[in-house]
């Protein structure tokens, strides 16, 4: 149950000008949703065509937007994927989250930010352009940043912001559905925009494969808040098998820049974050945002 009372909706009342006869009150929706099923079945060998998970949301608004008509959602969540060469992985997510989401009754929109051209992958980096663009949209207040390759085996695993920064790919089964460690804080993730703003976001100075997780989950307990996470069954996942991409190797500097993150997490983050947006588009199921993320520093003259 949240707390925080800058997460909460206020109650709407819609008066019928007619006479004032028909008068419409809508709530803010229950908590948790009626619609709620549990455990779904996850497979990844039947492949999903863009054109099915259209059919399968009739109710999606252009941009991959949804909230529920007859209630007021409890938050309104920005979903950011960082992207790039996935988009296998991308229409299974879509095919099982779409629903999931709309479940859950969330007020939410899928964001794919995708890093334009070819140089090293810098997920970290993408995630902060894909809050600051966000935001440039709509008043959200919750953001929740996932692996396109992980999909949650429960609906009651909620995509939505809670008092403290949350873990939400908890038990996953390449993990043998166990925490390898306690501080753990990849794969999805939750941060109100207040805890966002406090962390500084994320680094942009993450460029490859790994640590930039962990660099968070410093950040968090840094500022003095803790990791929340569902339960161990409620928060069963599967992440795709995947090999690793091209032009993500693994970054040699992640233990040594993690081991800093005290001293550099106030000047690296949002407050210092430069990109340039070369594409916006608008699809059915989801706002793409191609970003130009710049040169990892050696590449820089
Ligand atoms: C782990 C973490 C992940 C991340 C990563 C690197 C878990 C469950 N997952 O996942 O959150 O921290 O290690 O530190 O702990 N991507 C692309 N194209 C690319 C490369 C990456 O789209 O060319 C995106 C995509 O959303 C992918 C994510 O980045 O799911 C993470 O990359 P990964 O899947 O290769 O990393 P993995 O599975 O080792
Ligand atoms: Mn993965």
């Amino acid at each position: 149950m949240n707390t925080n009372s800058s997460l909460r909706p206020r109650l709407s009342i819609t008066v019928s000008t007619e006479n004032n006869r028909d008068r419409l009150v809508k709530e803010e929706c229950t908590d948790p949703s009626p619609l709620l099923e549990g455990p779904i079945t996850i497979e990844f060998s039947t492949p999903v065509s863009l054109l099915s998970v259209r059919k399968e949301n009739p109710h999606l608004k252009k941009g991959g937007r949804y909230k529920p008509d007859d209630c007021i959602a409890l938050q309104k969540v920005a979903v950011i994927i960082p992207f790039r060469n996935r988009e296998r992985h991308l229409k299974f997510w879509l095919h099982y989250l779409h629903p999931l989401l709309q479940r859950q009754q969330q007020d939410y929109a899928v964001y794919v930010i995708m890093q334009d051209g070819d140089e090293t992958f810098n997920k970290a980096k993408l995630m902060n352009i894909g809050f600051t663009e966000a935001l440039k949209e709509y008043d959200y207040n919750c953001f929740v940043f996932s692996d396109v390759d992980i999909v949650p085996m429960d609906d009651r695993n909620l995509y939505r912001c809670f008092s403290q920064p949350r873990h939400l790919a908890v038990s996953l089964d390449k993990f043998g559905f166990e925490l390898p460690y306690s501080w753990i804080f990849g794969g999805v993730t939750s941060l109100s925009k207040e805890q966002m703003l406090k962390i500084n976001g994320f680094s942009n100075t993450y460029w490859g494969w790994g640590g930039e997780d962990d660099d968070i989950s410093h950040r968090v307990t840094n500022k003095g808040m803790k990791i929340s996470r569902p339960d161990k069954l409620i928060g069963k996942c599967r992440m795709i098998t995947h090999t690793r991409d091209e032009n993500n190797d693994v970054n040699p500097r992640r233990y040594d820049k993690m081991s800093r993150t005290p001293t550099t997490m106030d000047e690296d983050g949002l407050n210092s974050l430069e990109y340039e947006i070369v594409a916006v588009e608008k699809h059915a199921l989801f706002t793409k945002i191609t970003a130009d993320v710049g040169d990892p520093p050696n590449k820089k003259n």
